[in-house]
């Protein structure tokens, strides 16, 4: 029932014309968000790929329109207070100390409203961690700075790292669409996935405590060196999808990206088949093809 319904806002009609009425439409601008990368005076998160990330965006546009509500009522009172109670006003005030209803109330309502919030975010945290049979899993092995990612069970493994500048113009004059290497978030060897399955993530480290964090799919797990921990998405829409390392690991931390595109299975296959073969002009040929294509289409990073 999540995420289903929604507008190119990213939010459910409803609760749009409510965060309109609440003043929260000002937070809500995902309009502008970029899908998959970030994007120039982006206020909104980048725009949800998985059942998972649009359920986080649901939760929360859903308290905020909560939190604007009580912050607008509250203000509402204060300055209702502030003028009908002032002294030329009310120059004998009431000397009450007790009114039961009052008291009964302001303890009932907040425990309706926190009840009204644990709801739905216990049902997103059992979400996130129920996760659906695989279709593949993907080890993301954090590094001081970059990322090795595997598929175990396809014995295949990619090594990636930043892209600098002057490689940026290199791919971009290469074909390479330039919004899909940006700058500080582009790598040299892409991990590709198929699209509408389930992927699996363990995740863990070599070193320090890294983080495996793809905004667009509203994944983000802890690397751990010496452990496993684990996380899942289920991409619903083709592009790529990018990255970062979210848990201050030293100097370059901010310099060590993940970049994920989803493409069609039989894409993938050949993708696996090529890079497999370690026949990098070949890999590179499919990537370049598709990077086209996903632009052509308006997909993610255009
Ligand atoms: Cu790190």
């Amino acid at each position: 029932m999540l995420g289903t319904n929604r507008s190119t806002t990213g939010m459910s009609p409803r609760l749009a014309a409510l965060a309109t009425a609440s003043g929260a439409a000002l937070i809500a601008a995902p309009a502008m968000a970029g899908s998959g990368q970030p994007s120039p005076a982006q206020i909104g998160f980048q725009e949800a790929v998985t059942p998972i990330a649009e359920q986080i965006h649901w939760l929360h546009d859903y308290v905020n329109v909560i939190i604007f509500s009580i912050t607008a009522f509250v203000l509402a009172l204060l300055l209702w207070v502030m003028w009908r109670y002032s002294e030329t006003r009310n120059p004998t005030p009431s000397r009450t100390t007790h009114n039961t209803t009052v008291e009964v109330l302001w303890t009932v309502i907040p425990v309706l409203i926190l009840v009204a919030i644990a709801i739905p975010s216990f049902r997103l945290l059992y979400a996130q961690y129920t996760f659906p049979p695989p279709d593949l899993t993907l080890k993301a092995t954090g590094h001081t700075w970059n990322w090795t990612h595997e598929f175990p069970d396809l014995k295949l493994s990619v090594d990636s790292v930043i892209l600098q500048d002057d490689e940026r113009e290199a791919a971009i004059k290469a074909g390479m669409p330039p919004k899909q290497v940006p700058r500080n978030l582009a790598v040299n060897n892409e991990v590709l996935v198929p699209v509408n399955k389930v992927v699996h993530v363990l995740v863990t480290s070599t070193d320090v405590i890294h983080a495996w964090r793809i905004p667009s799919f509203g994944t983000m797990t802890d690397a751990v060196p010496g452990r496993m921990t684990a996380t899942w998405f289920k991409a619903t829409k083709e592009g790529i999808y990018f990255g970062q390392c979210s848990e201050l690991c030293g100097k370059d931390h901010s310099y060590m990206p993940i970049a994920i595109r989803v493409v069609k299975e039989p894409v993938f296959n050949e993708w696996v088949e090529a890079s497999k073969k370690r026949d990098r002009a070949k890999v590179k040929e499919i990537i370049l093809r598709v990077a086209k294509e996903q632009a052509g289409q308006n997909l993610a990073a255009n």
